[in-house]
């Protein structure tokens, strides 16, 4: 049976967030042994806001120790920037005319990145983000795409566009699709358990470069809910149960085997357990990504990367050119 391709990206756009670590990046390794993973720092994305080229640089570096301190492993997932991969722009040149205006239009990411915005300073690279997205993932034959549940929109679209495409041209492209964790795809912040944590909204947020003292103090007063029962009810009780997803995810265990583990539990007990397991996990991953920064590891494995990514990727875009009637004569 032919492997599973495992395709995802992280922006190099900010701080990560423990949202980014238990949604994504903490269980990236078991797909290892799943299939054949392409993990990539979504460079070219991250400017489709402003950002200082300084931060942007140093952000990449940051993203490729991570997902080194995470345990992936140079010698069973490919590792690269996006925008080391020409093919990326390439294939965007063409895709994007398989996408249309009322359909990026409705992408919430879209939505809630631009509302604040006025027209005239909206780019066009926000807008065709998704379009984008669907050539990272087209172009590595994807089958697998490991991300949280604000993800899962663009995946769809990139799924209508593969059925589009093929529908026209036969059986060119990969049908992807989204894998959500069970427990970790959608980590709320702290101080508002309706919002997303999120980097560009760091309110209630958890870094995954906080010193453990601030974790901690993050944790102990992070809101929780009427009454007194730890209890899983995103519902009535979407503090304790954001709470409890953390835990769980970070233990890598059930819902249901976390909340066996807190019946009769105080809130304040069951916080300072949830912190104890937040601080040894992330400990330990700020020890490993320190040494990789140190050691500037990740400098050969994103070349080595790139090497290995564009190979797959050309292939790919060939394939497309050929299929829609742009010549491809060999060098
Ligand atoms: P922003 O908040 O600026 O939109 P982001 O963190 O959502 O950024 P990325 O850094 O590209 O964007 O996200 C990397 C991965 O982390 C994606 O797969 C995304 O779905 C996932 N992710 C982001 N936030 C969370 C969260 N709160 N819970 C679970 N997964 C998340
Ligand atoms: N859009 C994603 C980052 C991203 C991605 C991808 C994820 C860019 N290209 C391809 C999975 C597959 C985000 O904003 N979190």
């Amino acid at each position: 049976m032919k492997k599973s391709r495992i395709l995802t990206g992280i922006k190099p756009t900010g701080k990560l967030t423990l949202g980014n670590y238990l949604g994504v990046l903490k269980h990236l390794p078991e797909t290892q042994d799943e299939g054949e993973p392409f993990i990539f720092i979504a460079d070219l994305h991250a400017l489709t806001l402003p950002i200082d080229p300084e931060e942007l640089r140093q952000n990449s570096i940051d993203i490729a120790a991570f997902y080194l301190a995470a345990g992936l492993d140079p010698n069973k997932s490919t590792l690269f920037l996006q925008s080391s991969v020409s093919a990326h722009a390439e294939l965007n040149a063409i895709m994007q005319n398989y996408l249309y205006m009322g359909e990026l239009s409705r992408m919430t990411q879209f939505k809630d990145k631009t509302t604040k915005m006025n027209d005239s300073a909206i780019g066009l690279g926000i807008f065709a983000y998704p379009v984008l997205m669907a050539c990272d993932i087209i172009l590595y034959d994807a089958n697998i795409v490991p991300v949280g549940e604000d993800q899962v929109q663009h995946v769809e679209l990139t799924r209508d566009l593969v059925k589009r495409f093929n529908n026209r041209y036969g059986n060119i492209l990969v049908m992807p699709e989204a894998k959500l964790r069970k427990v970790g795809a959608r980590i709320m912040s702290l101080s508002d358990p309706t919002k997303k944590m999120s980097k560009s909204d760091p309110k209630g947020d958890i870094f995954l470069k906080d010193d453990m003292k601030t974790v901690r103090k993050k944790i102990m007063s992070a809101v929780t809910d009427l009454g007194s029962e730890v209890k899983y009810d995103p519902v009535n009780k979407p503090g304790i149960s954001n709470l409890l997803a953390i835990y769980a995810s970070t233990k890598d265990i059930s819902i249901e085997e976390a909340e066996k583990e807190f019946v009769g539990y105080r809130y304040g007990d069951f916080k300072k357990a949830v912190a104890d397991a937040v601080c040894a996990d992330l400990e330990a991953f700020q020890a490993r990504y320190q040494h990789i920064i140190d050691t500037k590891e990740y400098e050969k494995v994103l070349k080595d990367g790139a090497i290995k990514a564009r190979k797959v990727a050309n292939e790919t875009l060939k394939r497309v050119q050929n299929a829609v009637g742009l010549l491809t004569y060999e060098e």
